[in-house]
Formats: C-alpha cells, structure tokens, sequence
C-alpha cells in the first residue's frame, strides 16, 4: 500500500462535494444542528451508513449541499480535496463540481466557480498549477506538485437553459483552468434531449466532454451517449452486449470507479466487475475515485482493490496509472510535463 500511495497518480472523475473529508462534514452538520437548521442526528446515521443505493446517495448528496453550499464552505472543501489527493501523489487532478445557485445567500453560478478557484489559489505549501503548461513555471519550491483542471457538471435535473449557463461559465472560466463539460446527477431523471444542445455547443467551442453513462440499464440514451463521441464516459456499468461493441470499437475511454460501483450496488461484486474485460481487451481505461469522502476511500485504495482483486502486479498497476495521462483534458505542455514524471519514476522500476 506504501507503494501504491507513493506512485504517481492521475484521477479523472472526482467530485467536489462527494470527496469532502468525512471529518469536514460532520463539523459541518455539527454546526448547522447548533443552528437547528437540520437535525444533526438524522444526518449522522446517514453518512456513517456504508452501502448505499443509488437513489440513497443522491438523498445524501443533497443532504451534503444543505451543509456545503456557502461561498466560504466551497473554498474550505476545494481546498481540502485537493490536498488529500496531492498528500497521496495525485500529480493532476480533474475535479468536477455542479455550480449551483442560490439566491438566498446571493449566490450564482459564478461566484459558486470563484470560491472554487479561491479555494485552489489558497493552497499555499502545494505547487499547484493551475493556467500554465509546464510545472517549471511554479514559483515555489515545494517537494509536492499538482496539476488541477476543472470539469463544470451540468446536473440531470437541470433545463436545457441551465445546462447553456453552464456552458458559457465554463467557456469564461478558461483561463482559469476549466477545460471541460461533465453531465452527472441522478441517472433516472432528466432526458438526454435536454443536455444535448448544451454538450453539443460545448464541444463546438473546444471544450472536452465527459459524460456519466450506463449506471442503471437504459439502452436508448446508452447508445445516443456513444454516437455523441465524448472524450470519455463514466461508469459504464450496465451495458448490454450490442452496447459494448459498440464502446469497444469506439475507443472511448472509460472512468473506473470501482468502490463506488459496489457500494451504490450497481455491480454486484468486484469480481464481476467490467474492469477486467476492458482491461483483457486493452480497453482505455482509468480507476477514479468518483466520490473518495462518501464512499470512504482514495485512489491508493482503488488500485490495492484492483491489485487483489485482479491480480495486477507493480509494473502493471504503474503503466494503468501512466496511461491515464493520455485521457486527460489538459493541453500537451502538462501533457509532457506529466510524462517526464512518470519516465523517471518508471526507471526506477527497471
Ligand atoms: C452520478 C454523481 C455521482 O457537483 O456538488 N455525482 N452523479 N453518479 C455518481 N456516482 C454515484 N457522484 C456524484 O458533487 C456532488 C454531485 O456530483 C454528482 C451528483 O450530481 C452530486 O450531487 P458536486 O461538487
């Protein structure tokens, strides 16, 4: 485990709220009780409840709001998210949050995205790099270097007017280190014909597109989401066999996220888990964590699972990891930076 902690790693579908620190959470519930806002006891039982349906997560992720959605919060919990992944050798980070309004506190969307980037720039015994290419140009000299992007995620109950909102805020936010699109949310509501303009218009405008697809069975919208070509799909979970050619012909990588996967049941165990034949079939592929603070783990901890799971030895795991960083968003600058990386590390591998 040592081993796994200290490689290089690359995480690619991580979100914001669901990878608050257990810890954070709970201070936070504490507090809004104090208040009698919510009834702190309700709350405790849930998030300290291990498996979770699908539909019993999202009731969580909305509970998880009540207590997060303030500006300072936000800069709080981007903060901590992105030193728990860089305190495990994550060297990029795409992290993907829903930017949210609400008018009674005098938030919109875009002051939701600026306490994000506050959040980021705060980091201060990190090298974080956010709009350069190249990890040289940070200043400091820290021992510990990590490059973020965002991903802007466009909820499933939003309308299409939403998910354009989304869109333009994304494109704005650029030159701050959104380089994409992600469509998430509970995945039996909403209509693909809904997001479709936005996440047409999106790609249109050079943003990436990654979409969550296939948690629960629902062939129409599976194969609509492969002929749409995103630059990757989340989860994949319940393909059918006409389903999976087409993905595997298409080349689409695809975000694994296996204790996510069996706490929300949507796989029934490990062993039957999809991994393993994307993997045999050289499928592109990349372990995520999807929500490391709701499901209890980290992306260490998805590659130990994977390595007892699937039998994956060291030099196997390493080049899983390595490979991710062809799935990225970012431009070829962090590209190359993130190859020198794990070329050196490889060597000592040899
Ligand atoms: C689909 C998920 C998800 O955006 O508030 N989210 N959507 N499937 C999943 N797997 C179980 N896990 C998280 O982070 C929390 C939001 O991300 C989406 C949901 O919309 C959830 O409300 P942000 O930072």
């Amino acid at each position: 485990m040592d081993w796994l902690v200290s490689m290089p790693k690359v995480e690619l579908h991580a979100h914001l709220n669901g990878s608050i620190r257990n810890s954070t959470l709970l201070e936070l519930a504490r507090e809004l009780g104090e208040k009698g806002t919510i009834v702190f006891s309700d709350f405790e039982h849930v998030i300290k409840k291990n498996d979770r349906s699908l539909r019993e997560v999202f009731k969580l992720f909305d509970l998880i709001h009540i207590v997060t959605t303030d500006h300072k919060t936000i800069t709080r919990i981007t903060k901590e998210v992105v030193e728990d992944f860089a305190a495990e050798n994550v060297v990029y980070l795409e992290l993907r949050t829903t930017p949210k309004r609400n008018d009674s506190i005098g938030m919109s969307k875009k002051s939701y995205m600026e306490a994000v980037v506050e959040g980021l720039r705060s980091i201060s015994n990190l090298d974080i790099n956010l709009s350069s290419d190249d990890f040289d140009k940070c200043s400091s000299t820290n021992e510990k270097k990590i490059f973020v992007r965002l991903l802007l995620s466009i909820d499933r109950r939003e309308s299409t007017e939403s998910a354009m909102e989304t869109v333009n805020l994304a494109l704005e936010m650029r030159d701050v280190g959104v380089v994409g699109i992600d469509l998430s949310g509970n995945p039996t509501i909403g209509e693909w014909a809904t997001f479709f303009p936005a996440l047409k218009f999106a790609r249109e405008q050079g943003l990436s597109v990654t979409l969550h697809c296939g948690e629960v069975p629902n062939s129409v919208e599976i194969q609509s989401m492969l002929d749409f070509l995103p630059g990757r799909i989340g989860h994949a979970c319940c393909f059918q066999d006409q389903e999976w050619r087409k993905l595997k012909s298409s080349k689409i990588p695809v975000e694994i996220c296996l204790t996510s996967n069996i706490r929300t049941e949507t796989i029934s165990s490990i062993d039957v888990h999809h991994f393993a034949e994307l993997y045999k079939a050289n499928h592109p592929i990349v372990l995520c964590t999807d929500d490391s603070g709701v499901f209890s783990t980290n992306l260490s901890t998805e590659y130990a699972l994977v390595s007892s799971t699937f039998g994956l030895g060291r030099m196997e795991l390493f080049e899983l990891a390595r490979k991710a960083v062809d799935y990225i968003y970012a431009g070829k600058g962090v590209k190359m930076e993130l190859i020198k990386v794990f070329e050196s590390v490889g060597r000592t591998l040899e």
